[in-house]
């Protein structure tokens, strides 16, 4: 994995209900996130933050369920010409949100550089649902459909290309929560998941293989989303939408360590921490932790 990252913190929390994910960006460097980067890479630029509107009263772009539909496309166009920019500057884009509709805007900025971009989606959730499947009308459900090209056609079409990414590239692993909408889009596009299900009956290990095994395979350059519900609750409590009977912290682990010694990767994200609904910080100190293994503590 390359030495030289580039960490920007997008403080959002418009693409979903509940306040206070916005502060993810600076629990995760409270808790020591900038540190532990400079520990394990020897060239780490931190970009900072970057601005989000707040809401308006009136929902400025025309009728549709989405909510703060012109606050997320402005955010996800900010950073996705920031990714953009950082990966032309040969440097490995490390994202801290901020809650998951970021990565519309992540993946917006890498999609452009890779013929074949896999993903790593890491969480409870599909976050497949469009406009029409949405049962919440929040665009953190949905933008790994947005990325397909499915959905709002705002999202869809931002940077100015659509889609950003391939269903056969993407891996979901942890899933626990799918809205029936999401599993009819998975079973139409043949996306691989590794649901608990899947984790419980072949364990983390074989999981990691498999899923390393076949992007390796196929793609040209991974990103990892990892969402933090992807972790159970009881070891990553500050998250606005839980699910009980998650991945564990030492799996987690694992699963990180393997995509160390795999190399594959060439961007990263984590997102959905909120210190507010946190015990003491703590899951943003799991996010450092996985962090470290992810970026090769071990292999030092
Ligand atoms: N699938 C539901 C719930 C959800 C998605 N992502 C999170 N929660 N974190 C939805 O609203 O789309
Ligand atoms: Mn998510
Ligand atoms: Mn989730």
């Amino acid at each position: 994995m390359q030495d030289n990252m580039s960490i920007i913190g997008v403080p959002m929390d418009l693409g979903q209900s509940r306040r206070g994910v916005d502060m993810g960006p600076s629990a995760l460097r409270y808790a020591g996130a900038i540190e532990k980067l400079q520990e394990l890479k020897n060239d780490i630029h931190d970009l900072g933050d970057i601005a989000i509107a707040r809401p308006d009263t009136a929902n400025a772009v025309e009728a549709s369920n989405l909510k703060n539909l012109k606050q997320v496309m402005e955010a996800s166009e900010e950073l996705a010409s920031i990714v953009d920019q950082e990966i032309k500057k040969n440097r490995f884009p490390v994202i801290f949100g901020g809650d998951h509709s970021i990565s519309i805007g992540s993946l917006a900025g890498i999609g452009r550089h890779y013929e074949n971009l896999g993903v790593i989606w890491y969480d409870a959730h599909g976050d497949l649902n469009s406009s029409e499947t949405s049962p919440s009308g929040n665009i953190h459900g949905m933008p790994l459909a947005v990325s397909l090209g499915i959905g709002h056609e705002k999202l869809t079409n931002l940077a100015g290309y659509a889609p950003k990414i391939k269903p056969e590239n993407i891996v979901i692993i942890g899933a626990r929560s799918l809205d029936p909408g999401e599993k009819e889009l998975i079973r139409e596009k043949g996306i691989k998941v590794y649901s608990m299900h899947e984790i419980d009956r072949l364990g983390m290990p074989n999981v990691m293989k498999e899923s390393i095994d076949y992007l390796k395979g196929r793609t040209d350059g991974v990103h990892l989303s990892l969402d933090l519900d992807g972790l159970d609750p009881s070891e990553a409590p500050g998250v606005g939408t839980p699910v009980i009977g998650g991945v564990t912290y030492r799996e987690s682990h694992l699963a990180m360590e393997m995509l160390a010694e795999a190399e594959i990767l060439t961007s990263a994200e984590f997102v959905e921490v909120n210190p507010i609904l946190d015990d003491k910080n703590k899951t943003a100190a799991v996010a450092v932790g996985l962090m470290g293994s992810l970026f090769g503590e071990k292999l030092k």
